[in-house]
Order: structure tokens, then C-alpha cells, then sequence
């Protein structure tokens, strides 16, 4: 790692970071790569890190429209948990949530990994139930879990209101402690770095706008820098997987929402772990900045917008100042949105497809930022040796045709 004096700090810092070394390469890209993983987003540059790395495939691209991390892994809110309901799902997730507790170390990168704890809340004696049930599951599986009542809440995280004359009365939730939030970029830089330092080349300003298939098997894509050969495929797209398996003449059972998000202006420490509810659609963590990270519940249209919207931010202040009544006077800094593609059950797609050297990863919903090293790990597997990673397979799309579905809409925590 390159270590600088105060001094060099203090010149580079005045120079404007002019002659900063570049972090990772700007390839122009090749005529034809090993493969060609489409997005550059978190779990596809975890896919090409491990491609690499534990593959030995180092002859291939990220192709990215944008900028790398310019998509929802630039937008999410970083909650991290695996208390998932089914044996597949804690598999996948519980897999990921592993390899978040040594991926700082790994990539040689801070990635903020902070397990503070994720808090799900209930309202109501039906989903206190179900929570309960979760917790039962989720140690059977070897995930950590534990069912809280409202006064072991307030102990836990004292700025929750816990008084029973509220509209929506707290009346119990789950911990998972190895739970918590990391920082976005990072994440995105340390795989990116890693992954260019193995030979990956990372192409921005890339955006695929074809795949050639002949006789029933990818042979290239078409793309806004030229044609590239290609015998393999892995679309990682989050928000545009319909869009680019139709490339491929496939149609996802995937519908497009918005999802928003918002920051409140920084304070001081006042929230040390991470409070979801979604009954009353709000969640909220501080970051290390400060400021209140506040999410809500997916739009309930179709949509590819990336903005924020009005009736939102209302919504979610008064979800907001219910729970939390301290937070009546923060003034709000900035809203966004990304776009999550939602699988009818609720989980994701990880998946040969019946185009030959075609791969997906898609359908992560409102919850893929948590499985991204798990998702990039797995998803590598399958690309490598063409045949699904064991904890990939649940997840394949034939689960659509035969109904085994992985039912996960109660442990997604934001509605969906
Ligand atoms: P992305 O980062 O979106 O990567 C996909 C990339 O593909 C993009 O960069 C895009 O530009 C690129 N691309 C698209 N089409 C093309 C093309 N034709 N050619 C080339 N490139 C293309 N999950 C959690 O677990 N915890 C959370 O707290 C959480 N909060 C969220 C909050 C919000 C507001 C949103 C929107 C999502 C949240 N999520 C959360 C979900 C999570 O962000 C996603 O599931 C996850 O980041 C998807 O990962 P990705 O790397 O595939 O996505
Ligand atoms: O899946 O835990 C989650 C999550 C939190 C915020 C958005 N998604």
C-alpha cells in the first residue's frame, strides 16, 4: 500500500490530485476476452474478481455504460443481514455475509464494514409470529437471530419510541447482530483494483447493446466501442436484466421498480445500529458522516426513474419521526433512486439460461447490496465451469417453469 507524509499529503492535495496514480487501468477494449461480464456494478466486478482470482480467468472484461458503481451500488443503503427464511436463502446469504467479515483484508481495501446490528421491527401480532418463526429457521441454519421485545429494544437502541400510544405500536423485533452497514465505493474500488491488478480489463463508457447468438450459443456482443468476440456472457445488470436478456431473445419474469432513498443532514452519533420496519415502510442508519441514510418501501409502479419524488420523502418523515421522534427537526440533504428488478418469489436469479455461454445474475430486488461478494463468489462458479455452484442452484431459472419457488417476501424487510 503507498504511504505518504503529511507533507506529500498536503502537496498532493494542492496540486488537485493531477498526478495521482490511477487506482485501476482505462482499457480500450479488445476485439475478443475469455468473457464479457456486462455492469459494473458490486456483483459484477465480484464476479470478475473471482473469475480471477479463484478461476485463473483473466482474460476478460467488465463492460460498463457508465461509471463503475454509477448504478445501484452507488445508491443503496448498504444493510447487510442473512436472517433469511428458507435453508437456500441463509445458504447464499450467510455465504455472503462470510466473506463481508474478511473482505476489507481480502482486497486490501476499508470497506467501513461495521456489524452494528440490524433491528426488523413488527407492529403487529401476525408478523411477530412470522418474525418469531425466522428467528427459529435462521438458527437452524446457523444464523444469528434473536427476538427482541419492545423494552430489550429501547435497551438496544434508546432513541426508538416504544410507547404504546403510537399509531403503529412497536411490539417486538428481531437482532441480528453480525448485521450492519459498509461504505458503497469502497467496496466497488477495492474489487475493481484487485481485479485490474489480475488482468481484468474494466471498460466504462461501454454500454452492450447487442449479443450475437448463432446456433443457440453466444458468440460476442455489439457494444457502443465495437463489436467484441466472446464465447461467454454474464449479464449483471440490476435495474436493466430484462432489457438485456431480451438481447439475447429471452424475457425475465422480472418487473422493474424504482426505489428511493434519502440523507438527512450530519449530526452527531446519535444511532448505532440499523432500524428497520416494514410495516410502516422506513428504515434508517447513520453513516459514519453523520448523516441519517432513510429508505423506503419500492414505488409501487413500473418505472426506470432514478429520481427522488415528493410524496416519498413525506411519507417517509412520518414513518420517520414516529419511530424516532428526536429526528422531528433534522433537515434532509438529498433524495435518490435506483431501479430494482423484482422476481415474483422474491429472490434472485442466478442462472445458466438456454442459450448456450449466456449467464444472468438479476432479480436481486431490494436486497442485493447485502449478497454482493456471496453473489460475485457463486456466480463465478457457475460461469467457470458452466454448471451451477451448489448454492447457486435453488436459484436457477428453471425454478420459474418447475415452481420451486424460494418464497422470500417476508424476510426482504423493504416491501416489495
Ligand atoms: P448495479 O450497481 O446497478 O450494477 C449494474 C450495472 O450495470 C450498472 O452500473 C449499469 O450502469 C450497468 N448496465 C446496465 N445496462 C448496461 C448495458 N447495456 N451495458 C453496460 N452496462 C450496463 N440492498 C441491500 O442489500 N441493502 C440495502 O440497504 C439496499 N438499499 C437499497 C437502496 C436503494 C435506494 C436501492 C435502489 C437499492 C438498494 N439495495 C439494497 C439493492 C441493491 O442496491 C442492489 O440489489 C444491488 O446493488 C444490485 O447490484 P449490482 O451490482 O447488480 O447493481
Ligand atoms: O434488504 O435489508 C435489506 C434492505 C435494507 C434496505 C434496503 N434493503
Amino acid at each position: 500500500m503507498m504511504r505518504y507524509s503529511f507533507g506529500a499529503l498536503l502537496r498532493q492535495g494542492l496540486k488537485g490530485h493531477r498526478d495521482w496514480p490511477a487506482v485501476w487501468r482505462d482499457p480500450d477494449p479488445k476485439p475478443s476476452y475469455d468473457a464479457v461480464i456486462i455492469g459494473g456494478g458490486g456483483h459484477g466486478l465480484a464476479t470478475a474478481y473471482y473469475l480471477a482470482k479463484e478461476h485463473g480467468m483473466t482474460d476478460i472484461a467488465v463492460l460498463e455504460k457508465g461509471w463503475i458503481g454509477g448504478g445501484n451500488a452507488g445508491r443503496n443503503t448498504t444493510v447487510i443481514r442473512s436472517n433469511y427464511l428458507y435453508d437456500e436463502s441463509a445458504g447464499l446469504y450467510d455465504h455472503a455475509l462470510r466473506l463481508w467479515e474478511g473482505l476489507g483484508r481480502e482486497l486490501n481495501f476499508n470497506i467501513m464494514m461495521s456489524h452494528r446490528g440490524v433491528l426488523n421491527l413488527t407492529h403487529d401480532e401476525h408478523e411477530a409470529r412470522e418474525l418469531k418463526r425466522r428467528v427459529e429457521a435462521n438458527r437452524l441454519n446457523g444464523v444469528d437471530a434473536e427476538w427482541l421485545d419492545p423494552q430489550e429494544i429501547k435497551a438496544f437502541c434508546p432513541v426508538v419510541n416504544i410507547s404504546r400510544d403510537l399509531r403503529f405500536p412497536v411490539v417486538g423485533g428481531t437482532l441480528q447482530r453480525r448485521g450492519g452497514i459498509n461504505r458503497h465505493d469502497a467496496v466497488v474500488w477495492g474489487y475493481a483494483r484487485q481485479a485490474d491488478h489480475m488482468g481484468v480489463d474494466i471498460v466504462q463508457r461501454c454500454e452492450v447493446t447487442g449479443i450475437k447468438v448463432e446456433a443457440g450459443a453466444v458468440t460476442g456482443v455489439e457494444t457502443t466501442r465495437g463489436t467484441i468476440r466472446t464465447p461467454k456472457v454474464a449479464s449483471v445488470v440490476a435495474g436493466h436484466s430484462s432489457v438485456v436478456a431480451a438481447m439475447a431473445g429471452l424475457r425475465l419474469p422480472i418487473e422493474s421498480h424504482p426505489l428511493q432513498a434519502l440523507v438527512s443532514e450530519p449530526v452527531k452519533p446519535v444511532l448505532d445500529c440499523v432500524v428497520m420496519s416494514n410495516a410502516i415502510h422506513v428504515y434508517c442508519s447513520q453513516s459514519d458522516k453523520g448523516e441519517l441514510v432513510i429508505g423506503a418501501g419500492i414505488d409501487t409502479h413500473l418505472g426506470y426513474t432514478q429520481r427522488g419524488r415528493l410524496d416519498i420523502i413525506e411519507e417517509q418523515m412520518g414513518a420517520l419521526i414516529e419511530l424516532f421522534p428526536l429526528f422531528s427537526r433534522l433537515r434532509m440533504m438529498r433524495q435518490w433512486g435506483g431501479i430494482v428488478d423484482v422476481c415474483p418469489d422474491a429472490s434472485p436469479i442466478i442462472s445458466k439460461t438456454p442459450v448456450r455461454g449466456f449467464y444472468i445474475n438479476a432479480g436481486w430486488g431490494t436486497g442485493g447490496w447485502k449478497a454482493t461478494p456471496g453473489s460475485g463468489h457463486v456466480f463465478a462458479h457457475t460461469i467457470a465451469h458452466d454448471e451451477p455452484h451448489a448454492l447457486a442452484a435453488p436459484f436457477a431459472l428453471e425454478r420459474f417453469a418447475t415452481g420451486a419457488l424460494v418464497a422470500e417476501h417476508g424476510a426482504a424487510a423493504v416491501a416489495h
